[in-house]
């Protein structure tokens, strides 16, 4: 007989929390402590927060006895990453107010606010809502932001795409009014019956849950590490519909051997809305049925889908939506870095993409790009999108209004910052770790830009300072910056130790590999030394880096 294995604590706490409500409101009022209570630290990642404190200066507070220096994160929900001027305004606002100061551009096309205290949550919610902006869902065991393909001025059916990015997270949303209750002084439901919910139910899914949407040619997005991706089939300017890739996922855990990253699998095709929308919801469902509840390392959908195996999934996906997928469509991906400066789209709207080292949207030495994008916003004259390069794009723009858009951009150091930056560095992501990530083992956001600079004369050195080999860093291995398909990943063990992996490819498409293991940054920087003398020697034509390595093989 099976011993069947427990559900873990966190599967309680959600099906405890009458529709995510918990004790919040108590938590939120206890003025004893800048903390909420342990359970609730669960629940209000379903609202979009996260409960951290300064890691900087844990040793210290303790040290003195006293509470460590809690504050919490707000991550918004931004279907496709764009906001209207208004809401920039807004953002910039609230950011100046009870924040870090910091808009944080992060690499799911939204932002995050850290810093804030438990007294300043409610209003800071108030004042995005003022400007239909939410944090519903951007974080806890349901769909989060919806990804989608950054660049307008690549493709005329983008507007047409970009939409499903915000029906799929309408549709994923879960129907509690907790949200409105708790943080919008809505009525509080009491003792009424808690909102039924079909999709997600009273348990939710067993773990996060991403879905991101590409356009070919360019996968910004790099769709293959979403558990569903959506790969738009376009015919002479007409969207046929989207080929659906399952089971991508990038989190793995040092030293447990039964975790993995994965790229997801093509499965099919699927067209029309109410199909493709049924099929995207039928791939949820089946994650909520099937998903491992025992174990949070081994639930997301990669696992269920391995565990099932492709055809049992597609079966079960079928006869769920009561109808067969079309055979996947070809599609080609030929890049997936931003378009730095001036496009033009079909329209003739013009659209700036501005390189944010470390998506860091903050006035500094380097330039005042919050300045810039504040006085551009408060003229009306541009949207914002933001890229899932942790970059943002100064949107829709007349072209009446460029040159003064244009004007901004080069006053405050925008244009010359995003030209001078080297072809490496501004291809680069890092993750935010320290010093308010609790999972970080390692520096990130914080180190990576100094390495680069490291690495930039021996880029020099080989002649390859022109290209735009990618380099990841994550303060751990839960992969937040996607360091496992980069050419060049760099994951934290320890303080200022890094695991290195080598031979992802360019397009998002490969995986790289584990080249060694708690390297120091002297050794980093030998080792890189070496294997880019040796590509210049031994490449053969155009062949990227990553490529090379791949070839090559590691040894
Ligand atoms: Fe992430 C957890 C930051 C994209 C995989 N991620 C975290 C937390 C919330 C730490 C925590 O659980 O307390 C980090 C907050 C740090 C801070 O102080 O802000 C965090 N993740 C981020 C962001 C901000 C990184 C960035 O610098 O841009 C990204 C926010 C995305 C968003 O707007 O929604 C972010 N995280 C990702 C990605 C990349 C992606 O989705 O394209 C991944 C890999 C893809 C995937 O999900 O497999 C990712 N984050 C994780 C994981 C590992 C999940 C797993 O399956 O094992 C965790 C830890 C967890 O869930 O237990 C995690
Ligand atoms: Fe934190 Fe690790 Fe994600 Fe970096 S990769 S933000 S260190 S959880």
């Amino acid at each position: 007989m099976s011993i069947q294995k427990p559900l873990t604590v966190v599967e309680r706490i959600k099906t405890a929390s009458r529709g995510l409500r918990g004790t919040l409101s108590e938590s939120l009022s206890d003025e004893l402590t800048g903390a909420i209570r342990e359970d609730d630290q669960t629940l209000i990642k379903f609202h979009g927060m996260y409960q951290q404190d300064d890691r900087d200066r844990r040793e210290e507070r303790t040290a003195k006895k006293l509470e460590w220096l809690y504050s919490f994160m707000i991550r918004l929900r931004l279907p496709g990453g764009y906001m209207t001027a208004e809401q920039w305004k807004a953002l910039h606002h609230i950011t100046g107010e009870h924040t870090t100061g910091v808009i944080k551009i992060t690499t799911r096309q939204t932002v995050q606010l850290h810093g804030i205290l438990k007294s300043y949550l409610r209003p800071t919610i108030s004042a995005f809502d003022t400007v239909a902006l939410d944090s519903i869902a951007a974080c806890g065991d349901v769909n989060r932001n919806v990804t989608c393909s950054a660049h307008t001025s690549q493709s005329k059916v983008h507007a047409e795409v970009f939409a499903y990015a915000d029906k799929i997270s309408m549709m994923a949303l879960p129907k509690t009014r907790a949200y409105y209750e708790i943080w919008l002084n809505d009525e509080a439901l009491l003792e009424k019956a808690v909102e039924e919910d079909p999709l997600y139910q009273d348990r939710y899914l067993p773990r996060k849950f991403k879905i991101g949407i590409a356009i070919p040619p360019d996968n910004d997005v790099d769709v293959m590490s979403n558990d569903i991706g959506l790969i738009a089939i376009v015919e002479n300017d007409h969207l046929l519909g989207f080929n659906i890739a399952v089971g991508g996922g990038l989190g793995t855990t040092h030293g447990n051997t039964s975790t993995y990253p994965r790229l997801a699998t093509v499965i099919g095709f699927v067209s029309g809305e109410e199909r493709i929308l049924k099929a995207v919801y039928e791939v949820i469902t089946i994650q909520r049925d099937y998903g491992d509840r025992t174990d949070r390392r081994m639930s997301r959908l990669k696992y269920t889908l391995d565990r099932m195996g492709i055809d049992v999934f597609k079966k079960e996906l079928e006869h769920r939506i009561g109808f067969k997928l079309e055979k996947e469509k070809p599609f080609a991906f030929s890049q997936r870095k931003d378009h730095f400066g001036w496009q033009r789209n079909h329209e003739g709207l013009w659209y700036y993409t501005a390189f944010v080292e470390t998506g860091r949207v903050t006035d500094d030495s380097k330039m005042k790009l919050k300045t810039a994008l504040y006085e551009i916003a408060e003229s009306g004259k541009a949207a914002f999108r933001f890229t899932c390069n942790q970059n943002i794009v100064v949107a829709d723009v007349a072209d009446a209004d460029k040159a003064f858009v244009d004007e901004i951009l080069q006053r405050y150091g925008v244009i010359s910052f995003t030209e001078s930056s080297g072809a490496m560095r501004r291809s680069a992501i890092a993750c935010v770790a320290f010093n308010t990530c609790p999972l970080a083992l390692a520096e990130a956001q914080r180190y990576l830009p100094s390495l680069i600079g490291k690495i930039e004369p021996l880029l020099a050195k080989h002649g390859l300072d022109k290209d735009d080999i990618s380099i990841r860093m994550t303060g751990c291995p839960n992969g937040c910056g996607r360091p496992t398909m980069a050419e060049i990943g760099l994951i934290g063990t320890a303080y200022g130790k890094y695991n290195l992996h080598l031979g992802g490819d360019r397009l998002g498409l490969r995986l790289n590999q584990q080249y060694k293991s708690d390297l120091d940054e002297a050794a980093i920087l030998e080792i890189l030394d070496h294997a880019l003398d040796a590509y210049v020697k031994e490449r053969v034509d155009d062949e990227s880096f990553g490529d090379y390595i791949y070839r090559r093989g590691l040894s």
